[in-house]
């Protein structure tokens, strides 16, 4: 059986709607979304496998490159191994420079780029520097301007025309990851550029991300959504506990800031805020797992956190498989 298969890294500066569009293609939220900037913090990896029975978007997979006396079918199977990383932005903390490291690793032995702008701003230059990676990679780089929901449908066309003086892509595709909108496009032109290859996981093979990791992520996600300034930024979340009983998932949390004024407004007054975050953060979890969790947060002070490798390199989620 013929399969097309590879990997495919998702680049863009802060907030562009990589990771919305990460789970709009693999059709499952295993990367958090919010509004603010720099939410993902590691390269994220999401599998779409598609077959006879699951083709979600009912594409049809490119015939492999033939000769001509022996033309190849249409393979049946393809499979997609994506790769959402962190906002490219200039680093500023150890946690900044590890988030460089995970987009650099994200970018080897890549058979395809996604590269994301906001259709609905201006190309700014943090857009031009994330284009500098881009570039840089020399792979063959898909130019997506998302967001294409808030524009108008003329602005469109002369706006393409722009995105294409920036660089060659190999392709230009408007999108909404958020509606959907052109997305089976999308899959079926990201086929096409996927060699032929094994299938690298199981057909139902979501994510390398441990529950763990996606429960602590799901926390830090109504963290950030919840508060403001820099108390999203200075939160890390590290589940503790994780542990299957008769009737349900008991999970144990530790958040931890910078400084104790920071604690004191992610508690805050009566304990509401801390209260507000858990029970938005258990019903997305008891979701996920389709069981009753009980959860436990605390909130932790560790100085300067986001400058300690170590306690890093306890947020990585390799680190935690097994676990
Ligand atoms: N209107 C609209 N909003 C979108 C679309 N895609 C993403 N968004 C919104 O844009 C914001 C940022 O989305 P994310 O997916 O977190 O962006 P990101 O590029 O992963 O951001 P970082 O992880 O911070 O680099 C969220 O509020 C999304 O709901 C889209 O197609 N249309
Ligand atoms: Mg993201």
């Amino acid at each position: 059986m013929k399969c097309r298969s590879g990997f495919v890294t998702i680049l863009g500066r802060p907030n562009v709607g990589k990771s919305t569009l990460l789970n709009a293609l693999v059709g499952t939220k295993i990367a958090i979304v919010t509004d603010k900037p720099q939410t993902t913090r590691s390269a994220i990896q999401g599998v779409l496998t598609l077959d006879g029975e699951k083709n979600p978007f009912g594409v049809t997979i490119p015939p492999l490159p033939g000769n001509e006396e022996n033309p190849e079918p249409s393979p049946t199977v393809a499979q997609i191994v994506f790769l959402d990383t962190p906002g490219i932005m200039e680093p500023r903390s150890g946690l900044d420079e590890l988030m460089i490291e995970e987009i650099r690793e994200a970018m080897v032995e890549r058979d395809l780029l996604l590269f994301l702008v906001d259709a609905s701003q201006l190309f700014g230059p943090k857009d031009e520097k994330a284009l500098d990676w881009a570039k840089d990679a020399g792979l063959p780089c898909f130019l997506l301007p998302n967001k294409i929901d808030r524009i108008a449908k003329p602005a469109l066309l002369p706006l393409i025309d722009e995105y294409r003086k920036l660089y060659e892509f190999a392709e230009v595709i408007p999108i909404s990851a958020l509606t959907g909108e052109n997305l089976p496009l999308l899959l079926e032109r990201i086929l096409a550029y996927l060699p032929e290859g094994p299938l690298y996981f199981p057909p139902d093979h979501i994510t390398e991300q441990p529950l763990r990791f996606l429960v602590g992520e799901i926390i830090r996600e109504k963290i950030i959504l919840e508060t403001r300034q820099e108390i999203p930024y200075a939160s890390a979340v590290v589940v503790e506990r994780f542990e299957e009983k008769e009737n349900l998932t008991y999970i144990a949390a530790e958040i931890f800031v910078e400084r104790d004024g920071q604690k004191g407004i992610l508690i805050g007054a009566g304990g509401q805020m801390l209260k507000q975050i858990g029970t938005r953060a258990r019903k997305e979890i008891e979701e996920l797992l389709g069981r009753k969790v009980y959860l436990e947060l605390h909130v932790k002070v560790r100085e300067r956190w986001r400058e300690d490798r170590r306690f890093l390199s306890e947020l990585d989620w390799r680190k935690m498989v097994g676990g």
